[in-house]
């Protein structure tokens, strides 16, 4: 018997198991996934992610975790695996049903069910609690159920678990309070109470409004490659306005959340989100016109390109959905050969692309370098660490390198958002 018992134990879960199991009640971590089960069992953990170790360390060292491969029952159940969507695709919510049905032989009445998935709107009431009503027990009748999303940003997830305001979604506010009770053991933020269904949509547009925002960012930095504006001065100027935040453009959006959960709300309401999928296509877009503003640049197929960063953003370990992938399959189709730099992912194959921890190999013969991760310590790269390229182009789409050093040394530096190229570059779109 344990207190609460947490369903799938990746970025979120873990971390939640282990704030729980350290404020005092007993944890059962549950995961599908064996190999994950005996690591943690033998004290491993994803070490990227500040904090986590010595979060798990402490949780294991208080007695109060344990992981294992099945539920057992528990007061409360918290279902944190994951809801995969494909573009054009509904979601794929059969690690939600089956997480569900796990419970299923163990559910007691009083207990407190909470999703903390990202799911279409509706999935707590309609999903898992009809799964859920086959225990012949009612929710709400029977036991609670409630809509809990996390919202921490990868690489600061322990701490905004801790410190983020949080939604409380219950079937009922009676779910709702439970469900309150059990993240004030850990968390200093407000615990908002809401219903199921608002919770649900909450999350999915805080995700999409972001979308939406570096779209927008992106979509303002084409115009300036066209007009020869600085886009980078410009959206400073433009946020000194006292209601505007125009957010930063860049590559594309990565990442598992961002550019995948505007797909709930799309592919369920096709009519009325015009606005989430042009934000879709132009953040997609963004690895082609890099490639195209490089042949405007001159470069020609069978030129090698360096590409540099495989993690989706700044200082993390993690390459899903990452631009770079998207860039390096891109180049290679139109026939230059590529190869991807990063410092923090694992090198290896990852989303069809190889991806190497040799930042002077990856460079070495390269006719142009893309920056694509802003990466800190690419952040010092000199004019030094470029001379193993044979060619001199390098392109920043970021805005982040020291483009005086690199010029001095003779790079020809283009950087994504600053016009000057748009000439060529509507020549290239033409042909
Ligand atoms: N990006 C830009 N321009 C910007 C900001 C970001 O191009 O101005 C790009 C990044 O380079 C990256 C991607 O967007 O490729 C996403 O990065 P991020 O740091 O903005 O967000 P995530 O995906 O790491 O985490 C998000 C967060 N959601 C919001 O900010 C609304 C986090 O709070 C959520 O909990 C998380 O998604 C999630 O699990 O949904």
């Amino acid at each position: 018997m344990a207190d609460v018992c947490v369903i799938g134990l990746g970025y979120v879960g873990l971390p939640t198991a282990c704030l729980l199991a350290n404020s005092g009640v007993r944890v059962l971590g549950v995961d599908t996934n064996a190999d994950k089960v005996s690591a943690l069992n033998s004290g491993r953990t994803r070490a990227a992610e500040t904090g986590l170790d010595t979060l798990v360390l402490a949780a294991f060292a208080s007695g109060n975790l344990r992981v294992g491969a099945a539920p057992e029952p528990s007061e409360t159940f918290v279902i944190c695996v994951p809801t995969p969507v494909a573009p054009g695709e509904g979601a794929d919510l059969s690690a939600v049903e089956s997480a569900t049905r796990s419970i299923l032989p163990v559910l007691a009445r009083g207990n407190l069910v909470i999703v903390e998935s990202t799911s279409p709107v509706g999935t707590t009431r309609n999903c898992v609690g009809r799964l859920l009503a086959a225990s012949g027990m009612e929710p709400e009748t029977d036991f609670h159920l409630a809509y809990c999303p996390e919202r921490v940003l990868p690489g600061k997830t322990v701490a905004e678990l801790v410190n983020n305001d949080r939604l409380i979604g219950g079937l009922t506010p009676a779910s709702a309070e439970r469900a309150k009770g059990l993240y004030a053991r850990f968390s200093s933020g407000r615990l908002v109470l809401t219903d199921d269904l608002t919770a649900e949509m909450c999350k999915l547009m805080e995700n999409a409004f972001r979308d939406v925002n570096i779209a927008l960012a992106n979509a303002f930095s084409r115009i300036a490659e066209e007009t020869g504006v600085d886009i980078w001065q410009a959206i400073g100027h433009a946020n000194l306005h006292p209601r505007v935040n125009i957010l930063q453009p860049g590559p594309g959006v990565g990442g598992h959340c961002i550019p995948v959960d505007p797909w709930f709300l799309i592919t369920g309401f096709p009519e009325d989100t015009a606005l989430l999928r042009a934000a879709r296509e132009i953040n997609d877009g963004q690895p082609a016109r890099i490639i195209k503003r490089l042949v405007a640049c001159g470069l020609a197929p069978g030129e090698k390109i360096a590409v540099l960063g495989a993690a989706y953003k700044a200082n993390v370990d993690d390459p899903r959905g990452s631009p770079s992938f998207a860039l390096a399959r891109e180049a290679a189709a139109l026939g230059f050969p590529v190869a991807v730099h990063d410092p923090f992912v694992p090198p290896g194959e990852h989303d069809g692309v190889a991806v190497a921890d040799d930042l002077a190999g990856c460079l070495a013969e390269a006719a142009a370098a893309v920056l694509v991760t802003d990466h800190e310590s690419y952040r010092r790269l000199g004019s030094g660490d470029f001379a193993p390229m044979s060619g001199k182009l390098i392109y920043d789409t970021r805005g982040f390198l020291d483009h005086d050093d690199l010029r001095r040394a003779g790079f020809v530096v283009h950087t994504l958002g600053i016009g000057g190229k748009g000439e060529a570059a509507d020549k290239a779109d033409q042909s």
